[in-house]
């Protein structure tokens, strides 16, 4: 049983750590680093969130869009396809939330709104990943 005073330690020495120890957690337990109201489990606000931190690092010419290069593959050409509608190429940070969205939901197998770590570690749960770190 895990009180909710270790979690709140847990939490405080997350963000005391160094961003390569913070990598380091998002790899072993996703729910632990993108669970930032430490309620044990991910909700879309929560996912959204880490994929706008994302957008922003990947965005590296600061155009407001990610084009294929900027998005190293973290969309099939068809899923890029997909999820520009206006086929100009580039994702907006609307158009992106929208396919996080598509995922989340995807990944959230009992439809109870959150995700937790079973259904980050299904393949649905990884595809999301990909576009939250
Ligand atoms: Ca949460
Ligand atoms: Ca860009
Ligand atoms: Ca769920």
């Amino acid at each position: 049983m895990i009180s909710r005073r270790s979690i709140l330690i847990t939490a405080a020495s997350l963000i005391a750590a160094s961003v390569p120890a913070f990598a380091k957690s998002m790899a072993s337990n996703p729910v632990k680093a993108l669970d930032t109201d430490n309620d044990g489990t991910v909700d879309l606000a929560e996912a959204k969130k880490a994929a706008s931190n994302l957008f922003d690092r990947l965005d590296r010419d600061h155009d407001g869009t990610l084009d294929k290069r900027e998005l190293a593959g973290r969309l099939s050409a068809k899923e890029f396809a997909a999820a520009d509608p206006d086929h100009d190429g580039t994702l907006t940070k609307d158009e992106y939330l929208a396919v996080v969205e598509q995922r989340f939901n995807a990944a959230n197998k009992d439809g109870d709104g959150t995700l937790d770590a079973k259904e980050f570690s299904t393949q649905a749960g990884r595809s999301l990943l990909r576009l939250l770190r």
